[in-house]
């Protein structure tokens, strides 16, 4: 296993610091006055993603000395390891290797002996066929009727995921299907979505890795309860209620029959999921073709992310800007902005994928951190923000590192929206470096404020799945430089038993003492309002 290095110990996080030193008074816009070539040295591409890094307070010497820290923390080796199937998620035992998903060129990739590129494949032959059998009309409802609805019951990984994806991918979404996502145990979440749908005409697909999660399984519950009230039989379950998951037993004891399980396995993380069947939503919103395009996607980025040198590796360059911001410029925060109304619910996709997996205290020796590790991640589609929170980016007391995206080809071509909508995304960017001068000390924006971006030709099955790998490598880079465990969530575990210590509380009157005079304060008060 590569050694588990803390990052402030290495030469190049202490030349780092010192040269965050001599630059700290400069500013963005000078360092384009002095060099004109500056674009062309901080942007990068693969395929048709460009990734532009030239508006950070970033010179050749920070670059030069960021590529030094990540070979001081063996980035290239742990990349290695990740792709060979190492466990390298120690905490919990298990390899990642959520990219054999979309592994389509590889001979055999093992886990304990075991040849998974024959597993993945024959789920994928079963997720491509059911998905047919849904499409043409050979799956059935219980009364004859073609299946028009489809539910996805999950949480967290096993939601964010496809819901983020079937959004951004709506202008491929296939005519006489409708796929909804019920996440929250809210019954108001599941009782709008029953309330849009007939028994007769809908699949609910349970999407959860453990098949334990509390909110999942209530949901499941009552999906099934109406299902069964609303013209279903017990007989029925059988064409209306298909699973995903890596818990077979649970599955059958729920009541679906195995045959209409999709398996996937410990070694992918739940919010690496989406590239397993827990994309099964995404293949019957928009066909499995579509859905495979996207893996093929994302796996041309791990090709890049294995291959390419440090200084063109974009995932890489990716998480050495961010850990300049962070940990040397002491900014805590990275806003998610797309300029595609597509992706509206990338921010809140990558805010689970970046915050669980590098949220973290404890390095990879069990010794506590002290320095700073994963970023607050947030953000809204632009141009929406900008009549919002962009006051704070610009005005506020607090740097925000910002990630702007956008898409070069509009699915649209309906008047000049695209234009209005690009120019906005370059004169943000553009303002939050230069800032601007004023008599009116209101009116000055001081500038130089750091952002990264990224623009895409046109946003297809191809080029989401690349972008999501984009930042999934981003992430895990990261994690390696921090010295932590970046697949584990200890701290989505603990919800999961704290909410159910509680529930038993709930089932009575009693007035409860054990907590804290807060939380029993609080609890009694809902026990009399309740009523
Ligand atoms: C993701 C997390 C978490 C998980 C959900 C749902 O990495 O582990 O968000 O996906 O808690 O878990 P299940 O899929 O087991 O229901």
């Amino acid at each position: 296993m590569f050694p588990k290095i803390n990052p402030t110990t290495t030469p190049s996080w202490k030349l780092l610091q010192e040269h965050y030193s001599n630059i700290e008074n400069n500013t963005i816009q000078h360092l384009f006055e002095l060099d004109s070539e500056r674009f062309n040295k901080y942007a990068l591409c693969v395929g048709d993603i460009l990734f532009d890094f030239s508006k950070n307070l970033i010179t050749e010497r920070t670059v030069e000395l960021l590529i030094d820290l990540s070979e001081d923390c063996f980035v290239k080796d742990a990349i290695q390891e990740m792709f060979n199937g190492s466990k390298i998620n120690q905490t919990e035992n298990r390899a990642v290797l959520h990219t054999a998903l979309r592994d389509f060129t590889s001979q055999s990739i093992k886990v304990e002996d075991i040849d998974i590129l024959h597993q993945i494949k024959a789920v994928l032959n079963k997720m491509n066929s059911f998905c047919k059998r849904v499409h043409e009309g050979e799956w059935k409802g219980y009364s004859g009727k073609n299946i028009k609805n489809i539910v996805n019951i999950g949480i967290g990984g096993s939601d964010l995921g496809p819901v983020m994806v079937t959004e951004a991918l709506q202008p491929y979404k296939l005519e006489n299907i409708q796929a909804y996502f019920v996440s929250n145990v809210d019954a108001s979440h599941i009782l709008e979505v029953l309330h849009k749908i007939s028994a007769e005409e809908t699949l609910f697909i349970i999407a959860s890795k453990t098949f334990t999660t509390q909110e999942t399984m209530a949901n499941a519950n009552t999906a099934k309860e109406w299902f069964l009230n609303n013209g279903g039989n017990a007989k029925d379950i059988s064409s209306h209620f298909v699973a995903i998951s890596t818990n077979q037993k649970a599955v059958n004891d729920f009541g679906i029959a195995i045959e209409n399980m999709f398996e996937f396995w410990d070694w992918v993380g739940g919010r690496y999921s989406l590239w397993s069947s827990i994309g099964l939503s995404v293949a019957l919103t928009i066909g499995y073709d579509k859905f495979e395009e996207m893996l093929r996607g994302a796996h041309s980025i791990d090709l890049h992310f294995k291959n390419a040198p440090i200084h063109e590796n974009i995932p890489i360059m990716m998480a050495l800007v961010g850990i300049w911001n962070r940990n040397f410029l002491n900014i805590p925060t990275e806003a998610i902005l797309p300029y595609d109304q597509y992706l509206h619910r990338f921010p809140a996709y990558l805010q689970q994928a970046n915050m669980e997996s590098n949220g973290k205290s404890i390095d990879r020796n069990e010794q506590e951190i002290n320095y700073q590790t994963g970023p607050i991640i947030w953000g809204e589609p632009g141009t929406n923000g900008q009549h919002a929170f962009y006051q704070l980016i610009h005005q506020g007391t607090q740097k925000v590192a910002c990630d702007f995206i956008a898409t070069a080809q509009s699915h649209h071509s309906t008047g000049n929206h695209q234009t209005l909508l690009i120019s906005n995304f370059f004169a943000q960017t553009e303002a939050l470096m230069k800032g601007n001068t004023h008599t009116n000390p209101y009116r000055v924006f001081e500038g130089n404020r750091p952002s990264n971006s990224i623009l895409i030709k046109k946003l297809t099955p191809y080029s989401l799945g690349q972008l999501i790998a984009l930042y999934e490598h981003k992430i895990f880079v990261q994690g390696i430089i921090w010295n932590i465990f970046s697949f584990d969530q200890w701290g989505v575990e603990l919800g999961k038993v704290l909410a159910n210590n509680i529930l038993l509380e709930l089932s009575n009157d009693d007035s409860i003492h054990s907590h804290d005079s807060s939380t029993n304060g609080l609890i009694n008060a809902y026990k009399k309002m309740r009523n």
